[in-house]
């Protein structure tokens, strides 16, 4: 579109134009141009000033309920607000058709198609800051349901099977091979092979409903979603002597294709059938009408529940190796590697070791275990956790952007401060230092919105539950202080946490909520609230709202 405009300019005369630009497609209305000009008008009538004042104002409330004040380290800061802001400018609340890319619209690797990046990592910032955009890229996968519902008869399973690189229709969109620059053809196999994807949407549907308890939205899109994502599980699965297998798989670590019972997939999997029938039993004794119109229409026959019962009990599980986690059948067998002996490097490591030898190595690409150690944490013991963490900590070369924060994440939960500090550093510097050299393809958003789950569900230990949710605070040794917020359940919650002394709490005014510091009771903080828990040498006292403002 252009414009010409001309005049005669008198010597000395300022001339100010302001320009109003609307954008509509067919997709959004019959008559796209008139549609555009009706509000180009609309907006032309206010003013530019008027315009900027909402334009700010609106900033100004998104970033109330998303901002992160950090104290005591101005970097870190800094790198708080660029991940908030890219991933706030990605969202849109407005569209349920789209979801949000790998590298958002600022670059154009991978087309602009959407991972599981969207639904593991961004989604959990937004049910926190701005539950409608995260209902609306729920919404876009309940609204491709029947494209993943084909994939899955494709393969001759049940239920959907979404695809691992998606856009507008919910197909396939995962190339089968690319060009390395020595000219050697690579066959891609993650869209046929990372399944994990069906448990990574079924994550996001269940954190937001959890979080939001947004009735209409689990009733008519999201248990359907759960239910007919599990239904793939039970059909994928092979049984080999009373216990489920699911073999030829591939889980995150993208370094190693084709492998059988990967531990992350099958225990996501069962997590991913448990909450299709907590969503059953929930439609069931709350929606029965509703239930039984969903049963009729996905032809769901309430016996195939006891098969679900079976494989959710027998599924195989890695139990041969004392505390440690087989990343899949097989993977310690392979050639042991220590990452920190190849320190210091500027180079991938599978480009280091070639391809051949980096899949006969145990080098795992990106958090798969150390995934599982923070999505399932109540499954494992704290020894657990410390063992699998330092065993594949060593062996992880975070050739995938998603994988520092998860490292991140988990050694703060641990209190390993030094070491979380190390990888948020370095998911932090991903875009602003460019230090996987791909930042010219866009932002990578997996990273800001794994970044913002270190900061929330890694520093400030926060736990989202059924009754409630948990914290458990630990900061940086720099960091004096960290103020964040989030929603819950319709209600603004303010947190300011003193390093190693004071925690706030403000509760917003809707309604009580249910907080606890992790590992204790459940409390009831009433609306309108403060509270405050005190740091007694070693642990976080239990909360307390006596004496203090707005509580009797
Ligand atoms: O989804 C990721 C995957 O886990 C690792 N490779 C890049 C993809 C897109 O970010």
């Amino acid at each position: 579109a252009s414009e010409q405009w001309r005049w005669q300019a008198d010597e000395g005369q300022e001339i100010e134009i302001d320009k109003f630009v609307g954008i509509y497609t067919t997709r959004d209305t019959g008559n796209p141009a008139q549609k555009a000009s009706d509000e180009v008008n609309a907006y032309a009538g206010r003013g530019f000033d008027d315009m900027l004042l909402a334009h700010v104002e609106a900033w100004a409330k998104r970033w109330e309920d998303t901002a992160i004040k950090i104290g005591g380290n101005r970097d870190a800061q800094l790198w708080a607000n660029f991940a908030g802001y890219h991933l706030i400018i990605a969202g849109n609340g407005f569209d349920e058709r789209v979801s949000i890319s790998a590298r958002t619209l600022t670059g154009t690797i991978y087309k602009g198609h959407i991972f599981w990046d969207a639904d593991m990592f961004m989604i959990p910032f937004f049910i926190y800051t701005h539950p409608a955009t995260a209902r609306a890229m729920l919404m876009y996968r309940y609204h491709t349901i029947d494209a993943a519902r084909q994939e899955a008869k494709d393969m001759g399973a049940k239920g959907a099977m979404f695809a691992w690189e998606s856009t507008s229709t919910g197909e396939e969109m995962t190339p089968e091979s690319v060009i390395a620059p020595n000219g050697e053809v690579i066959l891609i196999l993650s869209g046929k092979l990372e399944q994990h994807i069906n448990c990574a949407i079924a994550y996001g549907v269940w954190q937001y409903w959890i979080a939001t308890r947004d009735e209409d939205f689990i009733v008519n899109a999201g248990s359907e979603i759960l239910i007919e994502t599990a239904r793939f599980w039970v059909s994928r699965v092979e049984e080999h002597d009373g216990i489920y297998r699911i073999l030829n798989i591939e889980g995150p670590d993208e370094y190693h294709e084709i492998v059988n019972d990967n531990t992350y997939t099958n225990m996501m999997a069962v997590w991913n059938i448990e909450r299709a029938v907590d969503a059953i039993n929930y439609l069931k004794s709350h929606h029965p009408e509703k239930w039984l119109a969903l049963k009729e229409k996905i032809a769901l026959d309430e016996n195939e529940l006891i098969e679900w019962a079976d494989v959710s009990e027998h599924m195989y599980i890695d139990m041969n190796h004392g505390n440690l986690i087989e990343q899949f059948d097989g993977f310690f067998k392979l050639k042991d590697i220590d990452v920190y002996k190849f320190e210091p490097r500027t180079a991938p490591l599978d480009s280091i070791l070639g391809r051949e030898e980096t899949a006969a190595s145990q080098l795992v690409k990106q958090a798969d275990v150390v995934m599982l150690l923070y999505l399932l944490e109540n499954k494992f013991s704290e020894d657990v956790i410390k063992e699998n963490f330092e065993y594949y900590e060593r062996r992880t070369g975070h050739g995938s952007s998603l994988s520092p924060s998860m490292y991140g994440l988990v050694a703060a939960r641990l209190g390993r401060m030094d070491m979380a500090m190390r990888y948020f550093r370095q998911a932090a510097q991903i875009d602003l230092a460019n230090n996987m050299g791909s930042a010219a393809g866009g932002v990578h958003a997996a990273a800001l919105g794994g970044l913002w789950q270190q900061l929330i569900m890694g520093f400030t230990g926060m736990r989202a539950e059924e009754d409630g949710f948990y914290i458990d605070p630990k900061l940086p040794e720099e960091w004096d202080r960290m103020k964040f917020a989030f929603i819950w359940r319709n209600n603004h919650i303010d947190f300011d946490v003193e390093r190693n002394k004071q925690i706030t709490i403000t509760i917003g005014h809707a309604n009580e909520v249910r907080v606890g510091i992790y590992g204790r009771q459940l409390q009831t903080l009433r609306p309108g609230a403060t509270y405050r828990s005190e740091w007694d040498g070693t642990t976080w006292r239990d909360i307390d709202g006596k004496g203090q403002e707005g509580v009797a």
